[in-house]
């Protein structure tokens, strides 16, 4: 953590009294919602663990407006953070939205002092964390999901970029190191030994934490990835890609809170949705009003989990088979029919690579989730403990596995074959 909360000269965290002031400058703004400044509807909704967010309101439209803060929302004033996190966002955004069109909400005004960014409002739209714990279908996700990633990460890859524009990205984002940092302790680190901030269901898990914090082999193992995310530059991550990073009607996905983005291991935004998905699957017991009332949904759950892996896969090389413009891999070593069988080859074996890092990140991500600080709703929305801890129970036990040992995950079915043979076998925590 630094030390000292950020001051910048004219940056004013706003609330719903100013940001009708604020808004009124920005003439894009004011002419999109309409009406006199007085007129706006202003509320702030922020449930995130990190910033402020406003939805406005007008006669003829609406907006919504993130701010960040100089400091963790979910823990306050003694945990600083940059305020620079909201250029990173921005940055990234504009390179998703450039590489994958509509699946991001429109930018339409950044304010690099205020550290603000107003965005297109989202209307029906909800967090898919919640419509998944609500049990709703979301049959374009699959695909919208698996484009996203496709495209954003093939295209910032050394695959697709010159090595110039490659060290270029690297160089764009090197500063979101604060952001970074969070990841690092909080899921590579915190889950794995005595932290201050860490958290789990108690009593009811006391014996997991503490077997997590004496198994060497998770710990080697755990360390490996850390390594790889730190020192991997493979392609542009949204670098916080869970179900809460996306807002959803059954017709509409946008991808969304781009402000961990730097140039890192393919495998962690993929091994994000992974892990949702996975954590989403196991809590679907402990929301289930009769047993057996989820069952459908959890059979969508890891269906659509494996089309996302599957889609993923296929759009990619797709991509790469297209698109071989980048510095790596040069047309000119694989000539022939001979080099492009060669080549082939290769790119298959790429993504056996890409899927074993996935696994590894995916695990790691379920297990923050459960015994470090930042929880997912799927789970904590259990209201009963020991219901609850069952269920967490079982995504230890499959994330342990995954992590240790990651070479019996040969397929994404492997992954929900294991999920649902773990979910039969441990009947309680
Ligand atoms: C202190 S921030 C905790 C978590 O919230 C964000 O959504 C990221 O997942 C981060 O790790
Ligand atoms: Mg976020």
């Amino acid at each position: 953590m630094s030390a000292q909360i950020e001051t910048r000269a004219g940056y004013l965290p706003q609330k719903p009294e100013t940001l009708a002031a604020y808004l009124s400058g920005v003439e894009r703004v004011r002419n999109l919602l309409g009406g006199a400044p007085g007129q706006w509807n202003i509320a702030e909704v922020g449930d995130g663990n990190l910033n402020l967010v406003f939805i406005v309101k007008g006669p003829l439209g609406g907006v919504a407006v993130k701010q960040a803060l100089p400091y963790v929302r979910l823990v306050g004033e003694s945990w600083p953070l940059p305020l620079s996190r909201a250029h990173y966002e921005h940055m990234a955004l504009s390179e998703q939205a450039r590489l994958t069109g509509g699946l991001v909400p429109g930018i339409l005004h950044y304010d690099e002092v205020q550290a603000l960014i107003v965005m297109e409002l989202l209307e029906p739209h909800i967090i898919m964390r919640r419509g998944m714990i609500a049990g709703t279908v979301y049959p374009k996700f699959a695909g919208d999901i698996s484009t996203f990633m496709a495209r954003t990460l093939f295209f910032t890859s050394d695959l697709a970029l010159t090595a110039e524009k490659k060290k270029a990205m690297i160089g764009a984002f090197s500063g979101n190191t604060a952001l970074c940092k969070i990841t690092e302790d909080l899921i590579f680190t915190d889950p794995y030994r005595v932290a201050e901030l860490n958290r789990w269901t108690s009593p009811q898990l006391d014996a997991y934490a503490a077997r997590w914090r004496e198994d060497g082999d998770l710990k080697v193992a755990v360390s490996r990835l850390k390594l790889k995310f730190l020192s991997s530059a493979e392609a542009m991550l949204h670098g916080d890609l869970h179900t809460g990073s996306v807002m959803l009607t059954p017709e509409d996905t946008r991808i969304i809170d781009p402000e961990f983005a730097f140039m890192g291991p393919m495998g962690f935004d993929v091994g994000a949705v992974v892990a949702n998905f996975l954590l989403n699957y196991f809590s679907q017991d402990g929301h289930e009003k009769q047993a057996g009332d989820r069952d459908a949904y959890k059979d969508w759950v890891l269906a659509t989990l494996e089309q996302i892996w599957t889609s993923f896969r296929e759009k990619f090389l797709a991509l790469w088979r297209d698109n071989p413009t980048g510095d790596a891999y040069p047309a000119s070593l694989f000539q022939g029919a001979q080099g492009e069988a060669r080549l082939e080859a290769e790119r298959q074996a790429f993504m056996e690579r890409l899927w074993t890092d996935t696994v590894g990140f995916a695990a790691a991500k379920m297990i923050r989730r459960i015994l470090g600080l930042a929880h997912n709703i799927d789970l904590e929305w259990i209201e009963d403990k020991d219901r609850r801890a069952s269920c967490e129970a079982r995504a230890l036990t499959l994330a342990r596995d995954m992590m240790v040992n990651t070479a019996s995950y040969s397929s994404i079915r492997a992954i929900t074959d294991a999920a649902r043979r773990v979910r039969e076998e441990i009947k309680s925590y």
